[in-house]
């Protein structure tokens, strides 16, 4: 219907509006915004297409009714407190008066007055209404109308609610005519005077700008209209009605009101532009925080990383030391055993060999397995104070965002954003309280010696560990008997005593090394992968919020920026609607 209505440049400017408001309901859906605002974009879509709309607010009692009655000649309204004037009236043009419920609140009023033909009214109860219910639809039919008239009264003009209430109005930057009804209760000019003044300035404070202010008294211009002849004129003259009158059916021409309207959608466009914005930019703070959160705990990660690498060399190190001493002992036994005086001794191979173990090997594998439960007890005890760390982070973050942020962004989104949240402290939270130290190490101390059994080629079975290195230990000595015996009671035996001591001590200094070898490659392996699956389980847990995190970001700044387009096409439409 509009359309038809519009030049060239009307309808290329009505065709961006199209585009924004379209591309504003995408940004809008992807922001899970309220759906009320959600419709509210949708309907402002949709009214380009609908006839002109004036709505008539006002509080109770203040002469909205009354107000269109006398603009329709008639008393087609209700007036005063009654039921029916507890909905919103919705007149538009028919061929006779018809009176049609629509919904609980809605009646839909027709009447044969030609400009109705061009501008639909709607009259609602009042501001301060005693219903909410009412209060919220007359709040619906702000968003959708094309201009408000609001309707003030001299006994009380600009009450507490008719404030808040033009506020919200203003939001949705809608263009406001005001009009001060019941003159005719004031004395004297100078009583008028001054209560547009009181208007006026208070107008200018809630609005920022001079609205179009009409003084009239609505009773008695539906007296005048319903009298005939020269008695008329007092009245009327008196009800000041005239100029609003002409404001309404001859100053709102046809191409003003096809700018009201068309900017009408660019104020609801303005608005949730902006709320968006808001929202938009609460989230990405919110993110920022929670990348500081992750930082946080990637930074303990790596410390935990480092720190667990330097410690474990200073552990392998003293299991390395155990060999050392072995060794040391080794090569004394040897320059002590070795020698021509006991080189009968030395036919008594099981005593040299009680002897050996006593003296070189000694409490080595103890003190081996030792190290090696430190090492373990230590990889777990870790291993729990990283998910501790977690866990504290993680709830830090959970009550900040509890104190602050509450009920800023909302929706969907905060929703998600409090799963991923949760999802990572139950992970840490089971991790916790189902840690069995007893078990953990246990499992560690098996494949520990799992491992170490592999390297040395030795068939694990269910032996131990100390036992496993007693066997590794006993391997090795097998073969110094044979250094030692062969030719031992040969009689050049005592000439070559010097050659065999050297040889014996090599010996075991090679077999040592690569006893330490095998130890550090089993123990540095195990220790490997133990961190590496502790971090991954740890860094698994947080992925859901990490993944939430940079989708969201990515996915808001992309908002922010389409946003910001948007704000700038809404700036350049109204300066061409401004220029029609
Ligand atoms: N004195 C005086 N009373 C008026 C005027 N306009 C309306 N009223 C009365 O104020 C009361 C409320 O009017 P109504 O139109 O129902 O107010 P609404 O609740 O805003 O629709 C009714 O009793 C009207 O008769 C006016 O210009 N002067
Ligand atoms: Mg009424």
């Amino acid at each position: 219907m509009l359309r038809s209505l519009l030049d060239e440049q009307q309808t290329e400017i009505l065709g961006q509006e199209r585009a924004l408001l379209e591309d504003l309901r995408v940004i809008l859906a992807r922001l899970d915004a309220a759906p009320d605002d959600q419709r509210r974009l949708a309907h402002a879509l949709r009214q380009l297409e609908e006839l002109f709309l004036l709505v008539v607010v006002g509080e109770f009692n203040s002469g909205k009714s009354a107000f269109i009655n006398a603009l329709l000649g008639q008393p087609v309204l209700e007036e005063g407190v009654t039921p029916t004037t507890d909905r919103v009236h919705v007149l538009r043009y028919g061929p006779e008066l018809t009176r049609t419920a629509r919904a609980e609140d809605l009646l839909v009023v027709t009447w044969p007055v030609e400009w109705l033909r061009d501008i639909n009214l709607v009259d609602t109860p009042g501001t301060n209404s005693v219903l909410q219910r009412h209060q919220a639809i007359t709040e619906d039919f702000i968003p959708r109308s094309d201009l408000v008239l609001f309707i003030t009264s001299v006994d009380r003009p600009f009450t507490e609610s008719e404030r808040a209430f033009l506020e919200r109005v203003r939001d949705w930057g809608k263009k406001i005519v005001v009009v001060v009804n019941k003159i005719d209760m004031l004395e004297d000019e100078a009583g008028l005077s001054k209560v547009i003044q009181f208007v006026e300035d208070n107008a200018q404070l809630l609005l920022g700008m001079r609205p179009p202010i009409f003084p009239v008294s609505a009773r008695l211009a539906q007296k005048a209209k319903a009298i005939a002849g020269a008695e008329r004129e007092a009245p009327w003259q008196a009800s000041r009605f005239a100029a609003l009158e002409e404001f309404i059916l001859n100053t709102l021409d046809e191409r003003q009101r096809i700018c009201l309207k068309l900017e009408s959608p660019l104020g609801v466009a303005d608005r949730l532009q902006i709320q968006s914005w808001s929202n938009t930019r609460a989230r990405l703070d919110l993110l920022r925080e929670d990348f500081k959160t992750l930082d946080d705990i990637q930074e303990q990660l790596t410390g935990y990383e480092a720190d667990m690498r330097r410690n474990f060399a200073d552990k392998l190190s003293r299991v390395d030391n155990v060999l050392l001493q072995v060794e040391a002992r080794g090569t004394a036994f040897f320059d002590d055993t070795v020698r021509l005086t006991r080189v009968f001794h030395l036919i008594h191979t099981d005593q040299v060999r009680a002897e050996f173990e006593q003296k070189v090997i000694a409490d080595a594998v103890p003190q081996i397995e030792a190290q090696v439960r430190d090492l373990i007890d230590w990889l777990v005890d870790r291993d729990f104070r990283q998910w501790q760390g977690v866990m504290t982070h993680v709830n830090r973050r959970a009550e900040q965002h509890h104190d602050r942020i509450v009920g800023q962004v909302g929706g969907q989104f905060e929703h998600n954003r409090q799963e991923r949240l949760a999802t990572v402290e139950r992970a840490a939270r089971e991790a916790i309280a189902s840690y069995d130290r007893a078990k953990e190490a246990a499992e560690l101390a098996e494949s520990v010696q799992r491992s170490v059994a592999q390297i040395a080629l030795v068939e694990a079975g269910a032996i131990g560990l100390g036992a496993l290195l007693v066997a590794i230990l006993h391997a090795s000595m097998a073969d110094f008997s044979g250094v030692l015996m062969a030719g031992a009671v040969a009689t050049v035996g005592f000439l070559i005593l010097p050659a065999r001591r050297r040889a014996a001590k090599k010996q075991l200094k090679t077999q040592l090394e690569a006893l330490r070898a095998r130890l550090a490659e089993a123990l540095t392996g195990q220790f490997e992968r133990e961190l590496r699956s502790s971090l991954q389980r740890i860094r698994e847990a947080i992925a859901p919020y990490t993944i939430f995190v940079q989708t969201e970001r990515d996915k808001l700044s992309e908002i922010e920026d389409h946003l910001a387009t948007a704000s700038a096409r809404i700036q350049t439409l109204r300066a061409r609607i401004k220029d029609l």
